[in-house]
């Protein structure tokens, strides 16, 4: 055809005709509504029935029966997120445009002044996911949709067994292979199991505290000696995984990175504090055990040169201290670029809104690498439906639209937050000599 003939074709085709979806304006798109606005911000903080410390904001709009749910749950803060919730932030959401995800998110986040702290951003998250949830409800599709789409069918986790000793955890490592897990992380005996000596074991100064002592020699010996024997037992294929929780000097955590080298780790967690994490170029010097990091960060100075000077292969904050949806949206966005995978932290304590929010965007993103398991008991499942399943291994969401959970407030109200005066004396883990470990 010659290059006249096809420019002739071209104008005999018909005009195209502008489709319903492209000129309906917000009014015919929202049925006549007006715009949006934030009626009310509600803090509904809960036991669930047992210890959890649970904060949920519930965001409800102009719209009868348009609300969002989000997560700001801070088992060591829950009521300083409450009154933060409650005395500040409430007063400067209400009457806002909820559609302004981005926007709200920045002005929380400078209102503030003094930012990047825990319950700030406990805060900022909270309002996030329930925007994210609003705008999900509205469109009519779950909130990975509106992040760009699946880019898998369901959410790979990695399981936490632990063990008295390494015959104890290889059973329990073995059952969660059994029950399809692939990967699988292994503990001693909780957070510095294998470095800690009982009580009456050694000569302690007069006064020390009671309680085991924390010895990171001893737990450099013991950890490798673990994966060793775990190696042996089940073979290469599974994948293991091992949380140090940060209990190390510098030094020592390059050592452990080093001696773990030919257990063929699929990734060891928070071996340094984020007050040191400028030692990761030295672990990178000395071996290629993968580092996965972040589980305290909430500061993107924090992350940001980690993941760009490709010093950590997995970043794994909690989406509920970093920011949210948005936030974790972000950083997984800069992992792309670098090559860095995103590993989420969903502890024991954590809630199921802010699992699903996680669930939400490793739906959606390329730089996934895996997520944290957390299980609920089954009351939990009737206090938030929507809760997401896991089977064989990984986390099914649903399909609803916006986040698709909801939670079930009169049955909330019967279980209120309640303060648990020992909840935090795990973190505080002592040396023989009696001084403060990082936890
Ligand atoms: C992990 C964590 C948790 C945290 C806990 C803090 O699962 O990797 O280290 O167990 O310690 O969530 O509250
Ligand atoms: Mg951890």
């Amino acid at each position: 055809m010659q290059r006249r003939d096809f420019c002739r074709g071209l104008l005999a085709l018909p005009a195209l005709a502008p489709s319903a979806f492209a000129t309906q304006s917000y009014a015919q798109r929202t049925r006549g509504l007006p715009r949006l606005s934030i009626r009310e911000v509600r803090v509904m903080a809960t036991s669930a029935g047992s210890d959890y410390q649970w904060v949920f904001l519930k965001v409800t709009t102009s719209e009868p029966g348009l609300y969002g749910l989000g997560s700001a749950s801070n088992v060591m803060q829950a009521f300083s997120v409450v009154a933060a919730l409650e005395k500040h932030f409430a007063p400067f959401w209400v009457g806002k445009d909820p559609d302004r995800i981005e926007d709200l998110w920045q002005s929380t986040n400078v209102r503030s002044y003094w930012r990047n702290g825990t319950v700030l951003n406990n805060a900022l998250s909270a309002l996030d996911m329930a925007l994210w949830d609003i705008k999900g409800k509205r469109a009519g599709m779950p909130v990975y949709d509106l992040l760009g789409g699946k880019a898998r069918e369901a959410v790979p986790l990695y399981a936490h067994a632990d063990g008295r000793d390494q015959r104890e955890v290889e059973e329990n490592v073995r059952k969660y292979m059994e029950e399809g897990y692939t990967h699988v992380r292994a503990q001693m005996g909780g957070y510095g199991g294998g470095g800690l000596i009982p009580q009456g074991q050694t000569q302690r100064p007069a006064g020390r505290p009671a309680g085991s002592g924390f010895d990171e020699d001893l737990y450099l010996t013991t950890i490798p000696k673990l994966f060793e024997y775990l190696r042996a037992q089940l073979g290469s294929g599974v994948k293991l995984l091992h949380d140090v929780h940060e209990h190390l000097s510098p030094t020592v955590a390059v050592e452990l990175a080093k001696r773990l080298e030919p257990y063929q780790m699929f990734f060891v967690e928070d071996i340094l504090p984020p007050e040191q994490i400028a030692w990761f170029r030295q672990i990178r010097r000395v071996c290629s055990t993968p580092m996965a990091m972040g589980e305290l960060f909430t500061n993107p100075q924090e992350w940001a040169p980690l993941i760009s000077g490709r010093l950590i292969d997995f970043i794994r904050c909690r989406v509920s201290q970093v920011g949210g949806i948005t936030a974790a949206k972000k950083i997984a966005d800069l992992c792309e670029t670098f090559g860095v995978r995103t590993a989420w932290q969903e502890g024991g304590d954590n809630d199921p809104v802010n699992q699903l929010a996680s669930y939400h965007v490793d739906m959606a993103i390329t730089s996934f690498g895996i997520q944290e398991e957390n299980h609920f008991p089954d009351f939990v499942y009737e206090l938030l439906p929507g809760t997401a399943q896991l089977k064989g291994g990984y986390l099914y969401g649903n399909d609803a639209p916006g986040l698709g959970i909801d939670l079930n407030e009169a049955l909330a109200a019967k279980y209120p937050l309640k303060y648990v005066p020992n909840a935090a004396d795990w973190t505080t883990v002592r040396r023989v000599d009696g001084s403060v470990v990082k936890p």
